[in-house]
């Protein structure tokens, strides 16, 4: 049977082309980490000519708070269980159990295209770059067409006759206060940034703009994260065409009215002992002890490996790891 769909499959995407890809997908086949999530599960044919007279969709672990969308001349049924852990879900509460199978019943013909929606949310236990699959069983008057196959480490998911519909997660949205500066007295900080991790990589870099407002200098003298067993202030130079980082033993003046960036490959926080991976979308939350304005808690949103600054492009990691 195996060999028979393998050759059937190559016949089918030969010979039927554009078929290929009618297969049951999401309409919209991404959705952000920790966000809500609209599912448009798109029907376009029957079963071999059959109409369809039930669709049925497995949810899959990791996508709470499921509410599946009622249709006209449809019947819905759904099976409730337990989740495999408790998920964080919006305004501080937790979810354990919920909806993991929603079945539309009612009658649509070969001839016509329908599509079948439901809402849930995206746990922030998943990593950008995630895929979900989310397998759909469609049964039709006469056979059952099930879309659950996914694609084996190597394989090409296009050589799939039935494939499952996939969602692609994405990182969430950098938090507002990062982005638009966080103030405190006459000191705001905004823009901070940080690169992820991976390899279990000790040491990290913090990047942001501090602007001062005021009409006194100030002085950024110290740094502490909980994710690190120190946090320094550090001045990159290039000396005798080598790349030196320095301690800034004294802190960092920030002068009246002035702006101060700590940019890759410039002015840096380093943080050495991180306790935990620095992971691409999430955020690390770091100290700041200033003379004058005093501690100030900032953001650092977690960008790629590769990043050089927010938005900007991607290029090899700076030199700043590989110094320490
Ligand atoms: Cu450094």
């Amino acid at each position: 049977m195996k060999f028979a769909s393998f050759g059937l499959a190559v016949f089918a995407a030969a010979v039927f082309g554009a078929q290929a890809s009618a297969h049951v997908v999401l309409d919209k086949s991404e959705a952000r980490i920790g966000k809500s999530y609209k599912a448009v599960l798109a029907v376009p044919h029957g079963c071999e000519g059959a109409a369809t007279v039930r669709l049925t969709v497995q949810v899959p672990e990791g996508l709470i708070a499921i509410k599946p969308m009622p249709k006209p001349g449809w019947a819905i049924e759904v099976k409730k269980g337990a989740y495999a852990r408790a998920y964080d879900f919006m305004h501080g509460t937790k979810l354990s159990e919920g909806v993991k199978e929603i079945s539309w019943s009612g009658r649509l013909e070969d001839g016509f295209y329908d599509e079948f929606n439901f809402t849930g949310f995206v746990a922030d236990s998943f990593k950008s770059g995630d895929v979900l699959p989310i397998p759909a069983i469609q049964d039709c008057e006469k056979g059952v067409t099930k879309w659950v196959e996914t694609a084996a480490p190597g394989q090409d998911p296009h050589a799939l006759k039935y494939p499952a519909p996939l969602l692609r997660l994405t990182a969430a949205e950098p938090p507002r206060g990062a982005a638009s500066g966080v103030a405190k007295g006459d000191i705001v900080v905004s823009g901070g940034w940080s690169r992820a991790t991976p390899g279990g990589a000790k040491v990290g870099a913090g990047y942001f703009a501090i602007t001062n407002t005021g009409r006194e200098p100030d002085r950024l003298v110290a740094a502490s994260a909980d994710i690190a067993e120190t946090v320094e202030i550090h001045d990159m130079s290039n000396r005798d065409g080598v790349m030196v980082m320095r301690p800034l033993e004294e802190g960092l003046a920030i002068p009246a009215g002035r702006s101060v960036a700590l940019t890759s490959g410039g002015l840096h926080l380093m943080l050495t002992g991180l306790k935990a991976p620095l992971v691409e979308g999430k955020s690390v939350a770091v100290t700041l002890q200033f003379e004058r304005a005093g501690k100030m808690a900032v953001l650092l949103d977690v960008l790629s490996v590769g990043a050089q600054a927010p938005g900007g492009q991607q290029g090899a990691a700076s030199a700043e790891h590989a110094n320490h």
